[in-house]
């Protein structure tokens, strides 16, 4: 958890590879810094701020020499000096990328914890400590343009950053879409703002993720279905909707199936969506086995579930704007 380390004060000498040992030749480093013939690095500075004894001023001075000189003959300790934890390094470099989500990896001191920012929002948090040194991150990138860096966290206290990332996303995914998906995929509008129009119906596969992002419309043919065995994570919001609706150009009640969610699935969090035109707006077993309020925000111009909503379905936000 700790992921600072603690070094002598004093410490100046051999200069730049300090032996852990006070004695006159620490003193003659310091000696260089107060005259001003050596420039202190920070971390140096703060070694090298002794004076007053347990209450440094960030300066170095007369003072500072002789609480040294009074150390190094032990008729004073000096506490030791706590180094905040290094910055850590993103192993990503700005450009372009078609890939959503992102899988994003760094560099940090082991045993850290790591947060990780997107668009200047926290995004994800390595969770426990990094074993290894190293870390990666699935980011799910907005459309254009995107910033990120890297803090790490210690006790809940972030310590320096890492330096910005600019990542264009650039969204290629197409727009036609059926079968089987089994890899996790992020479903932004994108520049040209077109439905995704899915023909037969989409299965979400296990131990996958379908994220589908503001503003975005999903069109589905006659009797499709949107089949969750994975997991669904539908982000819109109230002014900026994920619509599901139909692809008819007469639309009307039953020209789709609706969503789906399989018993044994990672569930579906729907926030913010307007389900129109379906069978059955959400049909499963999904929400009985968690018990969270799983559809938030939602309009839905259908009727929402199969069943009994009041047992198979936990909703808070909800508006049924259906009219028959
Ligand atoms: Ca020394
Ligand atoms: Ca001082």
């Amino acid at each position: 958890m700790a992921s600072g380390t603690e070094i002598p004060a004093g410490d100046l000498a051999p200069l730049d590879n300090p032996d852990g040992e006070l004695n006159v030749a620490d003193f003659l480093i310091l000696q260089k810094f107060v005259l001003g013939t050596l420039i202190p690095t920070p971390e140096q500075l703060l070694i090298a701020d002794v004076a007053p004894l347990g209450n440094p001023d960030g300066e170095l001075n007369a003072g500072d020499m002789v609480v040294l000189m009074r150390a190094i003959h032990g008729l004073v300790s000096l506490p030791p000096i706590q180094i905040g934890p290094n910055a850590p390094v993103l192993t990503v470099a700005n450009g372009t990328t078609d890939q959503n989500p992102y899988f994003l990896t760094g560099e940090s001191d082991p045993g850290q914890e790591i947060r990780i920012y997107l668009n200047g929002e926290p995004f994800a948090s390595t969770g426990s400590s990094v074993l290894d040194g190293t870390f990666g991150v699935q980011l799910i990138l907005e459309d254009g343009a995107n910033s990120i860096y890297a803090v790490v966290v210690d006790s809940g206290v972030e310590g320096p950053p890492s330096d910005m990332v600019a990542l264009e996303y650039e969204n290629n995914v197409p727009r036609d879409q059926d079968g089987l998906i089994d890899t996790n995929s992020v479903w932004t509008p994108g520049t040209s703002n077109e439905p995704y129009v899915i023909g037969a119906g989409v299965t979400v596969a296990p131990d996958t993720t379908l994220t589908l992002m503001p503003g975005k419309v999903l069109s589905f043919g006659a009797g499709a279905s949107l089949v969750v065995e994975g997991t669904l994570e539908v982000k819109g919001t109230a002014s900026n909707p994920v619509r599901f609706t139909s692809g008819s150009i007469w639309p009307a009640r039953g020209d789709w199936e609706g969503i789906n969610v399989k018993p044994d699935s990672g569930g579906a969090v729907i926030d913010g969506a307007i389900i129109e035109y379906a069978r059955n707006g959400i049909s499963g077993e999904f929400l009985r086995k968690s018990g969270h309020p799983l559809v938030r925000k939602t309009h839905a111009r259908t009727p929402l579930a199969t069943g009994n909503p009041a047992t198979n379905v936990a909703v808070r936000d909800y508006k049924n704007r259906y009219r028959t």
